[in-house]
């Protein structure tokens, strides 16, 4: 027992009153300076009741602390992809994957007015009119050279190679991902090219996002590595109590979304195992029960994993296989989802996505880095979709369905994988990436990351304000 909570016991037990076992938890967690002045202040108010138990009610009620049944913690999965997993095989399967990108991402685009003039490349190649057209299509190649950059892209219906002059225009085609939806407004040049004049991108309309109508907290969370020697155990401890103090913001906390590399999994990467604290995934998912199961029962946690959880690699990811989701499934509080999901959490729609696809970006993309992880995040909205580059780094599956188009707008997006914390607003989308509770590797720090870790990233889900809890004890 801490020796300020034996100041309290002691003070009242000489008064003749008693105090039961979950007040006391109550009182562990206040700092000494308060706790003389509380324990006093409820004595009197006691003996003037004539009662001589004081209770964990009567410590709420004195701190405020009282669960808030005004605080909604309605949930509601709109999108997992667990379910519709199919993996159609071999080249067929890839030719379903980018049918199904195309047209979902040609509806999307079909809003904007531009969309009603829009011709199959086939035909615009046949015409050879001399007015401006509008075609569509996946980005098949893209050179800058000095002062002109080409662009060549593909409607299934044909190839159409562009040509780029205007330095405003270049901007926007020079950030453009391979295998990313593109519309084009393009003219015949007299020597027979065709000139880019504008680039529409799916994008996401600016709107009012959705809000949660009562001041309900939600927590965002990714990377916690939990079986690797760097993952920062009492840190994430110390949030873990810290959720159960009287701290005003953490008595209305009601979710909490894990973002992906949740374990740290094995053969994950070379020589792992000499990284790791526990050498199985089993050990190590009993670890993170063991953590997560502290958390006050009134939280709801959502897990979705990463490349580093169990299960397949490829993208979309199923959730947690049933070979080990049941030491997690048999609490009630606990919901498993896949990569990506869309879940509501009191009306937000929050999408949730590991963010692998994130490494290809940074590496293929001039001007963007690990560090800045909302602007790839803004350039995956933007994209309308999760994991635009095709064969790169980022294993994806033959489905027939693309499921890593952003259909829905979300109104809070949710990242991890890049171990930085950042958030930012796009068109009224509030942006995450929620960091990591995993210090500095050495492959991290042979290529240069330098991750954030040990910080909480906290939402008011009624305001969309965002903090910060610290709980990093080493600099
Ligand atoms: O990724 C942790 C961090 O390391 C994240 O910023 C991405 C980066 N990373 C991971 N794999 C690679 C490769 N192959 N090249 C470059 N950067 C990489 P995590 O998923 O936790 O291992
Ligand atoms: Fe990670
Ligand atoms: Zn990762």
């Amino acid at each position: 027992m801490k020796k300020n909570v034996t100041y309290a016991l002691d003070y009242a037990l000489n008064k003749g009153f008693q105090i039961h076992p979950d007040a006391l938890k109550i009182l562990e967690d206040l700092d000494v300076n308060d706790l003389k002045d509380v324990i006093k202040q409820i004595v009197r108010e006691k003996i003037r009741q004539k009662r001589y138990l004081i209770s964990q009610d009567d410590l709420e009620s004195f701190l405020g602390i009282k669960e808030d049944s005004s605080l909604e913690n309605e949930h509601r999965i709109l999108f997992d992809p667990t379910s519709k997993i199919t993996s159609a095989e071999g080249i067929d399967g890839f030719n379903s994957l980018f049918s199904s990108r195309f047209s979902k991402l040609k509806k999307i685009i079909s809003n904007r007015p531009e969309a009603k003039l829009l011709k199959s490349i086939k035909l615009v190649m046949a015409t050879k009119s001399d007015n401006d057209v509008y075609v569509c299509g996946l980005v098949f190649e893209r050179n800058s050279d000095r002062n002109v950059t080409r662009l060549k892209i593909d409607d299934s219906t044909g190839f159409l190679e562009t040509i780029v002059f205007d330095k405003d225009i270049q901007k926007i085609a020079n950030e453009l991902l391979q295998d990313q939806f593109v519309m084009l407004k393009v003219r015949l040049s007299k020597n027979g090219g065709f000139i880019v004049r504008d680039i529409i991108l799916p994008d996401i309309p600016d709107h009012p996002s959705n809000r949660s109508k009562s001041e309900t907290y939600a927590v965002f969370l990714s990377d916690l590595h939990v079986g690797s020697k760097f993952f920062m155990e009492k840190e994430f401890n110390d949030f873990i109590s810290w959720l159960s103090s009287p701290d005003p913001i953490a008595r209305k906390i009601r979710f909490v979304i894990l973002c992906g590399d949740v374990v740290d999994g094995v053969g994950i990467y070379p020589n792992q195992d000499k990284e790791l604290d526990y050498p199985t995934v089993e050990e190590q998912l009993k670890k993170l029960e063991e953590v997560l199961n502290k958390i006050p029962k009134n939280i709801k946690i959502f897990i979705s994993p990463g490349n580093h959880d169990p299960g397949r690699r490829a993208l979309p990811q199923p959730a947690f296989p049933e070979k080990y989701n049941g030491v997690l499934l048999k609490h009630e509080n606990f919901f498993l989802v896949g990569n990506p999901a869309l879940v509501s959490l009191n009306g937000v729609k929050v999408l949730i996505y590991h963010g692998q696809s994130i490494d290809d970006i940074v590496k293929t993309t001039p001007g963007l880095s690990y560090d800045t992880p909302t602007k790839v995040m803004r350039q995956l909205l933007k994209s309308r979709h999760l994991s635009p580059i095709y064969g790169g780094l980022t294993p994806t599956a033959p489905e027939i369905e693309d499921m890593m188009v952003i259909d829905e707008v979300p109104d809070i997006f949710h990242v991890g994988h890049v171990h930085i914390v950042g958030f930012d607003m796009y068109r009224g989308v509030l942006l995450i990436n929620s960091g990591t509770w995993q210090k500095q590797t050495p492959f991290q720090a042979s290529i240069g990351i330098m991750p954030t870790p040990g910080l909480a990233v906290l939402v008011n889900l009624k305001t969309f304000k965002v903090y910060y809890q610290d709980f990093k004890t080493e600099f």
